[in-house]
């Protein structure tokens, strides 16, 4: 595919202006995303996607999500006397055809969003940051709380779930379909050694002690623009909102913005959890979430963030195993990189375990 096809495409949606270019952005693992220059100037620029519709395989369900929940959240703004509202929540461009996408003759989803100006995204944040992004995620979460309707559809069945998680991971360690499972039979014995406390949530919420709740499911530090005054415009990637348990949410957060290192780093010795922005981040999250947590979920925000690292693990490594099959890789042994990588933070976790408690129980009084 070339800029022209990309254009054409983009042209089927209700864009202002005259599309001026088509250019790739970002640099996400699973969808492709591409920004879309218009004139005259005063004209928006868009956001252009192609839909990852294998990992994604409702993408009418997936769309209608975004749609509702942007739409809840535009309302609340609004209603607050917020201002440049179109800069602070996502906008789905519609199709001409009034569709939110589009699909072309190889059978590719496209979507268009408008695209946020003057906006920076991070992928490692100071303490002042992170605390606004604490208050973005505590502020997105809470704002959720009365989405009238159903709750939102899963558009990945059993994405958190641990239990799930693991049961993918032991069929492809069962399968070991790439043939690398011999070199790395240390790491399924740290992977199984974790299992049981890891899946608690899943205890929890069947024992009807642990709410779900609406969740972002993928509060990667990157995921939140902010401007150039270091304030929070807009949480972004709002593919897989669906219903959650908050620790998830909480955790996914400190496994990327209070990371040392990088999610993929060679020199493991980068790597360990950054606790000022585990204390900054913390007190922004509560001080808008306090008002809904239950005791539980507070209780359990710091194991969130084991969790999320862990389960980040589980799915880089299972997905080492099968050779590659999910995330976009960028040299040939990326994906064991990341699971080390990720192990490596995990095993920091641990031994920060007791602190970590310790500052959101004092956050929390
Ligand atoms: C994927 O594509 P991106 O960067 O938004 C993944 C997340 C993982 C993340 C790991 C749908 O997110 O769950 O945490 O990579 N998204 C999906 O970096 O699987
Ligand atoms: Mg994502």
């Amino acid at each position: 595919m070339n800029e022209q096809t990309w254009k054409l495409i983009a042209e089927e949606f209700d864009v202002q202006g005259q599309i001026k270019s088509v250019q790739p952005l970002g640099a996400g693992h699973i969808n492709d995303s591409y920004k879309v220059e218009t004139t005259p100037a005063e004209a928006p620029d868009y956001v252009l996607q192609r839909i990852n519709h294998g990992i994604f395989k409702d993408v009418p369900a997936l769309q209608n999500n975004i749609f509702r929940v942007t739409g809840h959240i535009r309302k609340k703004l609004t209603d607050a006397g917020v201002r440049n509202v179109e800069n602070r929540v996502l906008q789905l461009i519609p199709a001409k055809d009034g569709k939110l996408f589009r699909r072309d003759d190889e059978g590719n989803y496209w979507r268009v969003l408008y695209f946020i100006p003057d906006s920076i995204s991070y992928d490692e944040v100071t303490p002042e940051l992170s605390e606004q992004a604490g208050l973005a995620f505590g502020d997105f979460q809470a704002m959720l709380a009365d989405l009238p309707g159903d709750p939102p559809a899963e558009t990945i069945p059993n994405f958190h779930n641990m239990e799930s998680r693991l049961e993918t991971f032991r069929q492809a360690v069962k399968d070991n379909k790439a043939g690398r499972l011999q070199k790395m039979q240390y790491m399924v014995d740290e992977i199984e050694k974790r299992a049981g406390e890891m899946c608690r949530p899943e205890q929890l919420h069947r024992e009807g002690k642990l709410p779900k709740r609406i969740n972002h499911c993928d509060t990667k530090v990157n995921n939140v623009l902010f401007d150039r005054n270091g304030r929070v415009l807009c949480v972004v990637d709002l593919d897989t909102v669906m219903p959650g348990y908050v620790l998830s949410d909480f955790g996914d957060f400190m496994r990327t913005g209070a990371n040392t290192g990088k999610e993929d780093d060679t020199n493991l010795n980068n790597i360990s959890l950054d606790m000022r922005i585990f204390e900054a981040y913390s007190k922004g999250y509560l001080a808008k979430a306090k008002s809904f947590l239950l005791p539980v979920e507070t209780e359990n925000l710091a194991f969130g963030a084991k969790l999320l690292t862990y389960m980040q693990t589980v799915r880089f490594f299972a997905d080492y195993l099968d050779g590659d099959l999910y995330y976009k890789i960028h040299s040939p042994e990326h994906n064991r990189i990341r699971t080390l990588a990720q192990f490596k933070l995990l095993q920091d976790m641990e031994g920060k375990y007791d602190a970590m408690r310790r500052v959101i129980a004092e956050t929390a009084k």
